[in-house]
């Protein structure tokens, strides 16, 4: 992005009105500037769907790809450019269902990246189906006698996968989510932040409501750090759901792994030696 300006300018929306992506929108503009980021080192990814459509309301460096795929290019964007800001913001159907493989594997690759998964247990974009973290029963024009699946839990499955920064929050407590954002982007490695957002036109029983019934914060008493405790929290999710960081571990980076993007400048940065591929391409013939 040439633009230098330091202001993340919010454009008008497509969302409905009272969208729990308004409160994430804003609490990650908060979270970029509080961070003193300048628009053109960030980039914002995303895959298909309402909550994916963030990047294009924020002025920064922007790219959405195919429906779950958003992971591998922000991974890609991240190799080629280390000094980027990357942060992928994308819904739960795009995050755990249709690019739930990604979210498994790069997990593992620990590439340093922050996920904000704008999680509404349905699909909004077309218009109200089951989607990955759907309720058991929940019905829909779809699943008219509600979903028969068991419901994803992303928390429990990045655990599982070995993710070193691994939170919840809600869309309607910005204090706590424009923390937790800028806790996700300083942290060094993958980092997930699974946040509850009312879809106010397609899920009825998730509402703003019904979660501020019942979620509560993770006190000081809580250590992030104990695995089996973690795996206990990220198992809550009924008539109390915690939020806050319900996992943290230090790890090695993909770049700290690897010997020869640890050493050199970034590869976006590097001279192209068109001889080369000359070179290396005599030896095909
Ligand atoms: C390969 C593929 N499958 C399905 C679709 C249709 N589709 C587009 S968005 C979407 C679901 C979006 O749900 P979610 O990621 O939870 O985001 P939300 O719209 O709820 O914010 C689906 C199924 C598609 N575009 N491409």
């Amino acid at each position: 992005m040439s633009d230098t300006s330091k202001e993340f300018c919010m454009y008008e929306t497509a969302w409905c009105p009272g969208c729990g992506n308004f409160g994430i929108i804003k609490c990650l503009k908060q979270a970029l500037e509080e961070l003193n980021k300048d628009p053109h080192e960030v980039l914002l990814m995303a895959g298909i769907g309402q909550a994916a459509k963030t990047p294009q309301y924020l002025k920064t460096n922007s790219f959405s790809g195919l429906h779950g795929r958003s992971l591998p290019a922000a991974i890609a964007a991240k190799i080629a450019n280390n000094n980027l800001t990357i942060v992928v913001n994308t819904g739960e159907g795009d995050s755990y269902g249709e690019g739930g493989n990604h979210f498994i594997h790069n997990i593992r690759r620990n590439v340093d990246i922050s996920h904000f998964v704008h999680d509404n247990q349905v699909y909004g974009l077309t218009k109200g189906q089951a989607s990955p973290t759907s309720s058991e029963g929940f019905v829909t024009g779809v699943q008219t006698e509600g979903s028969m699946n068991t419901p994803f839990n992303p928390l429990m499955m990045a655990i599982a996968a070995g993710a070193g920064f691994v939170a919840r929050s809600f869309s309607g407590d910005p204090v706590q989510l424009v923390e937790l954002m800028k806790k996700a982007i300083l942290y060094k490695g993958y980092a997930l932040v699974d946040i509850l957002q009312p879809c106010v036109t397609f899920n009825k029983i998730n509402t703003f409501a019904y979660y501020k019934k019942r979620v509560y914060h993770l006190d000081e008493s809580y250590d992030p750090h104990d695995k089996m405790a973690a795996i206990q929290k990220a198992l809550e999710f009924g008539d109390k759901i915690p939020t806050g960081i319900i996992y943290q571990e230090q790890k090695q980076t993909f770049y700290d792994k690897n010997k020869v993007l640890s050493t050199a400048i970034p590869l976006c940065e590097q001279k192209l030696d068109p001889s080369l591929l000359e070179k290396y391409s005599q030896e095909f013939i």
